[in-house]
């Protein structure tokens, strides 16, 4: 099955942030997680390169906007690394491939005849790219998120009519309930929808950074149109002499903080469907994150986590691991230093780190480094019969949070599974012997279990233990507890999660 997965193209008119980094490695943990089951899977993000604000960033540091956007988006595509994300490709707006799609995709949009020239008039705020409607505006007629000044602006527009798709958008939703994910993220994009749908600016005239309206040169197509047609236009020019559009679109999940909302599940339905193409599964929209004082972050509250920072301390697994725990994947959520140390303490450190290495040291000291090739605890094996069909289910619904509950469960089972068996006594009486056979054989089984199924979150660790206990294998089909032990040999293990 193909298995296409998008995160949001990123500004490149400001640094990468924890926001990227939060989409992006959820994203990736998805993408990572199906190529295990074996599906043929294309993961994409990329930078979003023209419209007004970088234009207006470039020109106040004195560089071309292309120069501006070469710089800061060399800066998006280091993260990607940084973060072990696994992209396939990664997309430039600004690439000729990109811009001659857009050109064509907008022309059959125009030639089907959703298109029509009118005058628009409005308060526009330049560092939002947007014009803002009557209820938005601040008193003094200011910009609600940057607070400055709207312009009014009187300008020839070419629109798109997306009033004549109020009746096939609710029929898509009506159809498709899981279309947008989570379900209060569905009803808040329906009730937009049926509240009413005002056609919507396809280009500017006075702008040129952006990419040329074909039938009308002296405009240029409003960013947003630019901007989401990448999800498709990738796919014809992501592969050299390769097209991958027939293999992989529609796109399987879109994954999306809630600032584009609108854009993503209302916009973007509506011109695929004027274009006569194909539309994507799902858009799942997660929350925001928030400083630790539960207030948005920014420089000025001093309330900003710094993935850089918590890379350089902790690692990126537990940069990754944290993002996934901490959050409930769909809501908004308070992250800060404090609660990294503490769950990496806790949790990465204590309960995965410690059940990795007393395992693999009893096994070393019991029975020399050999996990006993002995039948395993039925017991313990049936906490964890169905793990991995209820994993796979959660992750299908891309639930990456409530997924990694699930495994985290197995891991204090695990961990509670050592006390209660307590191997070191069993050690002391060779009329125990089989019971410690029993006890190490489904130690190991459990902890490759739980580390094949958090290769996804954690791909570096888990892949340091798997080869310690000599089973790398991945695929997901090694995630069921086998009834014995394997007699495989198990080899030292440098802490996984040192004390920092
Ligand atoms: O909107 N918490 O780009 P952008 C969680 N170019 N996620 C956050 C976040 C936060 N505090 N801040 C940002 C754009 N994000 C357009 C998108 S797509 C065709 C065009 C994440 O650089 C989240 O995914 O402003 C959000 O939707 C995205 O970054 C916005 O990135």
């Amino acid at each position: 099955m193909s298995y296409y997965i998008t995160t949001p193209i990123y500004y490149v008119n400001a640094q990468p942030h924890l926001g990227h980094a939060y989409t992006t490695i959820a994203t990736d943990v998805l993408a990572r997680h199906m190529r295990q089951r074996g599906e043929d899977v294309f993961f994409l993000t990329g930078t979003d390169e023209h419209g007004e604000p970088v234009a207006d960033a470039a020109h106040a540091q004195g560089v071309t906007p292309q120069e501006l956007a070469d710089r800061n988006a060399e800066r998006f595509k280091a993260l990607v690394p940084v973060l072990d994300a696994s992209n396939d490709f990664f997309i430039r707006t600004t690439d000729a491939e990109h811009q001659r799609r857009v050109q064509e995709v907008l022309q059959r949009v125009h030639d089907n005849g959703f298109t029509y020239k009118g005058m628009y008039e409005g308060w526009y705020c330049p560092r939002c790219a947007d014009f803002k409607v009557e209820n938005e505006i601040l008193e003094g007629n200011r910009c609600p998120i940057h607070e400055i000044v709207l312009e009014l602006h009187q300008e020839e527009n070419w629109f798109f009519a997306l009033s004549a798709f109020q009746e096939r958008l609710e029929a898509l939703y009506a159809e498709h309930r899981d279309f947008v994910m989570p379900p209060a993220r569905y009803n808040e994009a329906l009730s937009f929808i049926t509240s009413g749908l005002q056609d919507i600016s396809l280009s500017r005239k006075r702008l040129k950074w952006g990419v040329t309206v074909p039938w009308d040169p002296e405009h240029v197509f409003y960013v947003w149109f630019d901007a989401l047609l990448n999800y498709y236009t990738a796919l014809g020019y992501a592969r050299p002499g390769e097209d991958l559009t027939d293999r992989f679109w529609p796109a399987t999940y879109h994954i999306i903080g809630k600032d584009i909302l609108k854009f993503h599940t209302v916009f973007w339905p509506a011109m695929l469907m004027a274009a006569d193409l194909a539309i994507p599964h799902h858009v799942f929209v997660h929350g925001f994150l928030l400083g630790a004082d539960g207030r948005k972050m920014s420089k000025s509250l001093g309330n900003v986590l710094d993935p850089f920072q918590v890379i350089d301390q902790f690692g990126t697994d537990a940069l990754r691991f944290y993002l996934m725990r901490d959050v409930a994947f769909g809501a908004d959520g308070a992250v800060g230093m404090e609660a990294v140390t503490a769950r990496y303490e806790a949790e990465l450190a204590n309960d995965y780190g410690n059940l990795a290495s007393r395992s693999i040291a009893m096994i070393t000291r019991y029975r020399d480094g050999v996990v006993p090739d002995a039948p395993t605890d039925p017991a313990l094996a049936a906490e964890f019969d169905g793990l991995c069909e209820r994993v796979s289910a959660l992750l299908d619904r891309a639930e990456v949070h409530t997924a990694l509950e699930e495994i985290w469960l197995r891991i204090r089972r695990c961990n509670r599974y050592v006390e209660e068996r307590a191997p070191w006594t069993l050690a002391r009486d060779p009329a125990t012997a089989s019971q410690l056979d029993q006890t190490l054989a489904s130690l190991a089984e459990g902890l490759r279990v739980i580390s094949v199924l958090l290769a996804a979150y954690m791909p570096t660790s888990t892949s340091r233990l798997l080869d310690a206990l000599g089973a790398p294998d991945t695929s997901i089909a090694g995630a069921a507890f086998a009834p014995t032990g394997g007699g495989r040999t198990v080899s030292p293990l440098e802490p996984l999660f040192p004390k920092r």
